[in-house]
């Protein structure tokens, strides 16, 4: 079974969401409603990562996400915290969130894989080659796979040299961070030597620009694919990538995604809602 985890964004200026969420009542009531419509984990972040966007302090990042982690927490939902910062990610590790989820692979921050270390959360490891500001002058490979891969074995042997235990560690091939349109295909295309490397993959492709360049010049929608058919798109590749043997989609429509691996569970015999208890029906 393939995991959910919703996106919620406490930013004012994120481009998948608008900062509708901006508001930590609104981001909590939003997180509960990601979860009653399936979401395993909600993966709570206070820093867009929107191509060209300025890095957030620390001290206003925790502002907007501590209350919204807290609160997810007391409701019993698993959190984990999507940050670059070390002290954010202590703080809400201490708040009760139990994933870290850090887009650099903790090369953002020099402290953040001792930090982690020093908690007993689990970490996401990105694949990631610099800040929004410039991350796609950086991407530039011969072999996207292969050199994703390569990155991603050198951060895990960092967090395992600052001593994180293998299996806490989740990788994630960074879908859209340092690469361009074709690029994102090749490294999905490749999920399964990602898969093969041993840590759990998380991949997260939702409402991205390669899925609307893939349906722009589309007559039904103008320019820009409307949201519903770019969260159609993300549902499809998270069945994709839910094939391919990830342990986790990171989604912002969570229903959509939820039916469509549900599905395509029944497909293969996976049962993807086996959660919910249900027998044939
Ligand atoms: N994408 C975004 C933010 N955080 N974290 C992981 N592990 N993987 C991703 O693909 C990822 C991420 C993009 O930003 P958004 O939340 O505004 O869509």
């Amino acid at each position: 079974m393939t995991l959910i985890m919703g996106v919620v964004n406490v930013t004012p200026d994120s481009f998948s969401d608008g900062g509708r969420h901006a508001d930590a009542d609104t981001a909590v009531a939003h997180g509960l409603a990601l979860h009653a419509q399936g979401a395993d984990i909600l993966d709570v972040g206070g820093e867009s990562t929107r191509p060209g966007a300025e890095r957030v302090d620390p001290r206003v990042e925790q502002g907007r996400v501590l209350p919204v982690v807290r609160a997810l927490v007391d409701a019993g939902v698993v959190v984990s915290i999507d940050t670059m910062n070390a002290s954010t990610a202590l703080a809400a590790v201490t708040a009760g969130a139990r994933i870290v989820n850090d887009v650099s692979g903790g090369m953002a921050d020099p402290e953040m894989l001792s930090t982690v270390a020093s908690t007993d959360a689990d970490v996401v490891l990105q694949h990631w080659r610099g800040h929004s500001a410039d991350m796609y002058a950086r991407a530039v490979y011969d072999d996207v796979v292969t050199e994703v891969a390569a990155e991603l074995r050198a951060r895990v042997e960092a967090a395992a040299a600052a001593g994180i235990a293998p299996a806490r560690v989740i990788v994630d091939p960074g879908i859209g961070f340092g690469k361009r349109g074709e690029q994102n295909w090749q490294t999905l295309r490749g999920l399964d030597r990602f898969v093969a490397m041993g840590p759990r993959v998380l991949i997260g492709t939702s409402r991205k620009r390669f899925l609307a360049d893939a349906l722009a010049g589309d007559p039904a929608d103008g320019a820009e694919p409307s949201e519903a058919r770019r969260d159609l798109a993300t549902a499809v590749t998270s069945v994709l990538a839910a094939q391919a043997g990830a342990w986790a989609v990171r989604v912002h429509d969570v229903a959509a995604t939820r039916d469509a691996l549900v599905v395509a569970g029944r497909w293969t015999g996976s049962r993807q809602d086996d959660r919910s208890g249900s027998r044939e029906g």
